[in-house]
């Protein structure tokens, strides 16, 4: 079951830049970076708010380490601006299986690595009336903080 919004994903081509516009325009610190080398990004994660569920609900900024990334071709196309949704679950097999047998593109077999020690996958756009849909299961976010 979908139970939140995890992230927004973000595209952006500077992505210490764009990080010092949402601290200096709205307050929100970057929480966490990382290179995900398999989804073609160095990424930031500035944590909006926590949810009833405990997880929490994220901005996602990424900026492609190549031209070729899904996020570099998507920059190229469309400058910058919002990539992908991305909605919590904390069983994301289950919600990809549903979103299946709905006849929904799912783009990966199995869930792979996805930021802070998640397991992701998404849904084609094509399929979700435009949007490229991420489902996220998330470490908590007290284990996280460790
Ligand atoms: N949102 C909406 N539509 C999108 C899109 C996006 N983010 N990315 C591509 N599309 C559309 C394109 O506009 C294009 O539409 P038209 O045919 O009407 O022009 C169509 O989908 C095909 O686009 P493409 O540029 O040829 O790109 P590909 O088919 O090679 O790849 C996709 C599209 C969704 C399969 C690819 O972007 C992908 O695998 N995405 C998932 C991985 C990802 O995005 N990783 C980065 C984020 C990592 C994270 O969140 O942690
Ligand atoms: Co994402």
């Amino acid at each position: 079951m979908l139970t939140r919004i995890d992230h927004i994903g973000i595209a952006c081509t500077d992505l210490d830049a764009t990080a010092a516009f949402y601290r200096t325009t709205y307050g929100f610190e970057v929480f966490h970076t990382e290179v995900n080398e398999e989804q073609g990004v160095r990424e930031a994660m500035l944590r909006i708010n926590g949810t009833d569920d405990g997880g929490a609900s994220w901005i996602q900024l990424l900026q492609p380490l190549d031209a070729d990334s899904p996020v570099g071709k998507w920059l190229a196309k469309n400058g910058e601006g919002v990539h992908h949704i991305a909605f919590g679950t904390a069983d994301v097999e289950a919600d990809a299986e549903t979103a299946r047998q709905a006849g929904v593109r799912v783009l990966y077999d199995t869930p792979r690595a996805g930021s802070m020690g998640s397991r992701i996958t998404f849904l084609h756009p094509k399929d979700c009336h435009g949007v490229l849909t991420e489902l996220v299961t998330a470490v908590p976010p007290k284990a996280v903080e460790g």
